[in-house]
C-alpha cells in the first residue's frame, strides 16, 4: 500500500493520479481507514511530527521534493531508504530559472532598469557571454542540468563539487582546497548546492568578497536556488548595499515565507521569487514514482537513493 502525506500540496490529486497510475495497488491518504502494517511506501513533502506513526513495515520513503535536507531532520524518520525525485522536468525548470536570471545579470538588468527609471541614456556593451565566468556550487542532476544550458549560449562554465566532474566545456574545482581560486574564477555565482552542516551558510560575506571584480560593472552576482540555509541574508544585505555584489537572485530565504520586515525586500537589485524555481510536477512526479514502486516491487532495485551519511 502507498500512503500519501503531504503538506501545502494538493494531496488529493495527486492520490487520485497515483490509483490510475497504480491500478489495484492501494493508495491511501492520512485520515482514511487503513492498517498502518500494510504501509510498504510513503510519500511526503513537510511531513508532520507523527507522520511515520505505526508504519513497521515501510520499504521506502519517497520524497516529493528533490531536496531532502529537512526530511533527513524529521525526529522520527525511518530507516527505510529514502528516495528523492530527479526528473528531466524538474532540471529543465529549475535551469530556465537559473538561465533567466544568470542571462538577466549577464546584460545588466539592474542597470539599464535604473537608467530608464531615471530617463538616462547612458549607452554601455556588457561584456560577451564568452568572457562571463558562471561558477555553479553543486554540480549534481540539477547543477549539470544547468551547466549542459548555459555552455550553448557561450558563457565560460565551471563548477564546485565534493567530487571532480569530467564535463566537457566545464571547468571542475573539488572541494574545501579548490573553493577560493573557484570563486575568484567566477562573476555569477550560481548555486545549487543540497543543504547539509558542510554549506550551511556558504553565501555568506567573506565568499562574496572571493569572487572575481571586474567583468560586470556593477559587480559579481549570485543566483541561489537551492535553500535558504545556505545564505546570510545580512551579509547579502550588506553585500549589495556596498557593491561587493551587483545584484543577488534568490529564491529561496532562512524563513519561508520571506517575513514582511526582511530588509532582502528592499536591498538594492535583488529579485526574489517565493520558492518557485522549479516545482515537481504532478504528472511527471506519478509518472516517476509509480514506475519506482513497481520496479520494486518485481525486484528491482530503488533508484536515486539519499545517502544519509553525506546528507543527501
Ligand atoms: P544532487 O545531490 O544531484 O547534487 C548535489 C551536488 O552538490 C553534487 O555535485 C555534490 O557533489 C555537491 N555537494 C554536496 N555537498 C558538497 C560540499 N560539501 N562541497 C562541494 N560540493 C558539494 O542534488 P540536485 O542537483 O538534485 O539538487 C540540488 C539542490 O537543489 C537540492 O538539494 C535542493 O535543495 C535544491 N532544489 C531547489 C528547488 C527550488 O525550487 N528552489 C527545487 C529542487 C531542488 P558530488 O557530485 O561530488 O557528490
Ligand atoms: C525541492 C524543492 O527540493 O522544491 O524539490 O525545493
Amino acid at each position: 500500500m502507498l500512503l500519501l502525506h503531504l503538506s501545502d500540496v494538493d494531496e488529493a490529486s495527486w492520490a487520485k493520479a497515483f490509483q490510475t497510475a497504480l491500478g489495484d495497488y492501494p493508495v491511501v491518504r492520512r485520515g482514511d481507514d487503513f492498517n498502518p502494517k500494510e504501509v510498504h511506501y510513503i510519500f511526503v513533502w513537510k511531513p508532520k511530527a507523527d507522520a511515520f506513526e505505526g508504519l513497521t513495515e515501510l520499504r521506502a520513503v519517497l520524497s516529493l521534493g528533490a531536496g531532502v535536507d529537512a526530511l533527513l531532520k524529521h525526529p522520527d524518520l525511518p530507516d527505510a531508504p529514502i528516495v528523492r525525485f530527479v526528473d528531466n522536468d524538474l532540471s529543465q525548470r529549475m535551469s530556465d530559472y537559473v538561465v533567466a536570471h544568470v542571462t538577466m545579470h549577464h546584460r545588466q538588468f539592474s542597470r539599464f532598469a535604473a537608467d530608464q527609471q531615471a530617463r538616462r541614456w547612458a549607452q554601455y556593451y556588457p561584456p560577451a557571454a564568452h568572457e562571463t565566468h558562471v561558477g555553479i556550487m553543486g554540480m549534481g542532476v540539477l547543477g549539470q542540468d544547468a551547466a549542459k544550458r548555459l555552455l550553448p549560449l557561450g558563457f565560460k562554465v565551471s563548477s564546485w563539487s565534493r567530487s571532480a566532474k569530467h564535463i566537457e566545456g566545464v571547468e571542475s574545482y573539488v572541494g574545501a582546497e579548490q573553493f577560493d581560486a573557484f570563486l575568484a574564477n567566477t562573476d555569477i555565482l550560481v548555486n545549487l548546492l543540497p543543504l547539509t552542516p558542510e554549506t550551511t551558510g556558504i553565501l555568506n560575506a567573506e565568499t562574496f568578497s572571493k569572487l572575481r571584480k571586474g567583468t560586470l560593472q556593477g559587480g559579481p552576482a549570485i543566483v541561489n536556488a537551492a535553500r535558504g540555509g545556505h545564505q546570510r541574508e545580512a551579509d547579502i544585505v550588506n553585500a549589495l548595499q556596498s557593491g561587493v555584489l551587483g545584484a543577488a537572485s534568490l529564491d529561496v530565504f532562512e524563513v519561508e515565507p520571506l517575513p514582511e520586515q526582511s530588509a532582502l525586500w528592499d536591498a538594492p537589485n535583488c529579485y526574489i521569487t517565493p520558492h518557485i524555481a522549479a516545482i515537481s510536477d504532478e504528472r511527471s512526479g506519478v509518472r516517476y514514482f509509480t514506475q519506482m514502486i513497481n520496479d520494486h516491487r518485481n525486484g528491482l532495485p530503488l533508484r536515486n537513493v539519499v545517502d544519509r551519511k553525506r546528507g543527501y
